[in-house]
C-alpha cells in the first residue's frame, strides 16, 4: 500500500469548549496520511486512477470552516470520515492542532494524540476464509478502544508448519489502540471465538487466527504474550501484508515463496 501525505494544511474554524473559542475563529493545522494503492496511477499517469488529494483538502477545509465541534477528537474524527470518502482510501491517520490555543499556560500546540499503533496478523484456512478475515476487521473496528487505521491486501499463502493442510488467506490490520497489551490479546481471542474457532489440532487448520504482532516498540516476554511476535520476521505470510500497511518496517525488495496476492479484498472502511 502507498501513502499520500498532506502536510501543513491550515484553516480557520470555530471549535472548542471555551466561550471565546465559540465566538471567534482560530487557526487549525492538519497533518493527514492516506493509505492508498497507487499502482494503477503509477502505470497510467491518469488522475482518475488515484485519489484526488485536492478534493480531500477541500473536504477537510470545509469540515473545519463550516462545522463547529467542542473537542479536537470529534473534529479529527470528522476529518477522517471525509478523507475516506473515496473507497480506494484504505486507512487514514489524522493529527489536528490548534495553532494558537487560547489557554493561559504557554504551550506550543494542542494535538489529538492517537492511541498506540499496533499491527495484527489475521489468517484463515478453513470455511469462508475471506468472510472470517472480514469478520475480524469489522469486530476490531466496532471496538470502542480500537481504531482501524489500515488494512493490507489479502494474500494466499502456503501453510507453514503443522500437518498437510489447505492454503491460508492472510492479511495485516493496523490499529491505534488505548487497550493494554493483555486487553488487546483478550479481544483477539474473543474475535477468534466468534469465528467458531475450535482448537482441534495444534498448528492445524483454523477458521480464524488473530495474532498480535507488535504494539509500538513494546517488548513483552510473558507466557501468554511475546512482543514483537517471536516468529514474525521469518514469515512471508506476515511480512508481505505488513509491508502494505507499514512499508518502513519491511524491505521493499523482499519476496517470499508461496505468498501471492489472492485477488480478493477486504472492505474497509465499512460500506
Ligand atoms: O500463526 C498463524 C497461523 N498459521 C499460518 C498462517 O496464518 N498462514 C500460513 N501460511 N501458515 C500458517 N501456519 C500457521 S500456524
Amino acid at each position: 500500500m502507498d501513502r499520500i501525505l498532506i502536510s501543513g494544511l491550515r484553516q480557520m474554524g470555530v471549535h472548542g469548549v471555551l466561550a471565546e473559542e465559540q465566538e471567534r475563529a482560530q487557526p487549525f493545522g492538519v497533518e493527514l496520511e492516506l493509505l492508498v494503492d497507487l499502482r494503477a496511477a503509477g502505470a497510467s499517469d491518469a488522475l482518475a486512477d488515484t485519489v484526488d488529494y485536492g478534493a480531500v483538502c477541500d473536504a477537510v477545509r470545509a469540515v473545519i470552516a463550516d462545522e463547529h465541534h467542542q473537542l479536537l477528537e470529534r473534529l479529527a474524527t470528522r476529518i477522517a470520515d471525509v478523507s475516506r470518502a473515496d473507497p480506494r482510501v484504505k486507512g487514514v491517520i489524522v493529527e489536528v492542532r490548534k495553532l494558537e490555543p487560547p489557554v493561559r499556560a504557554r504551550v506550543d500546540h494542542v494535538a489529538d494524540v492517537p492511541g498506540r499503533r499496533a499491527y495484527l496478523g489475521i489468517g484463515s484456512n478453513l470455511g469462508d476464509r475471506l468472510g472470517y478475515l472480514q469478520l475480524a476487521v469489522d469486530e476490531l473496528d466496532a471496538h470502542a478502544g480500537i481504531d482501524v487505521v489500515g488494512v493490507s491486501r489479502v494474500y494466499e499463502t502456503a501453510p507453514v508448519g503443522g500437518p498437510p493442510q489447505d492454503p491460508f488467506l492472510n492479511a495485516v490490520v493496523a490499529i491505534d489502540t488505548d487497550l493494554e497489551p493483555n486487553e488487546l490479546l483478550r479481544e483477539c481471542q474473543r474475535i477468534e471465538a466468534r469465528a467458531e474457532r475450535v482448537r482441534v489440532e495444534h498448528w492445524g487448520p483454523r477458521t480464524l487466527d488473530v495474532d498480535v504482532l507488535m504494539i509500538e516498540d513494546r517488548q513483552i516476554d510473558d507466557p501468554e504474550l511475546t512482543l514483537p511476535h517471536p516468529r514474525m520476521w521469518e514469515r512471508g505470510f506476515v511480512l508481505a501484508p505488513l509491508r502494505d500497511v507499514a512499508p518502513d518496517l519491511v524491505d521493499a525488495d523482499a519476496t517470499w515463496e508461496g505468498v501471492h496476492e489472492a485477488g480478493v479484498a477486504l472492505t474497509f472502511p465499512p460500506a
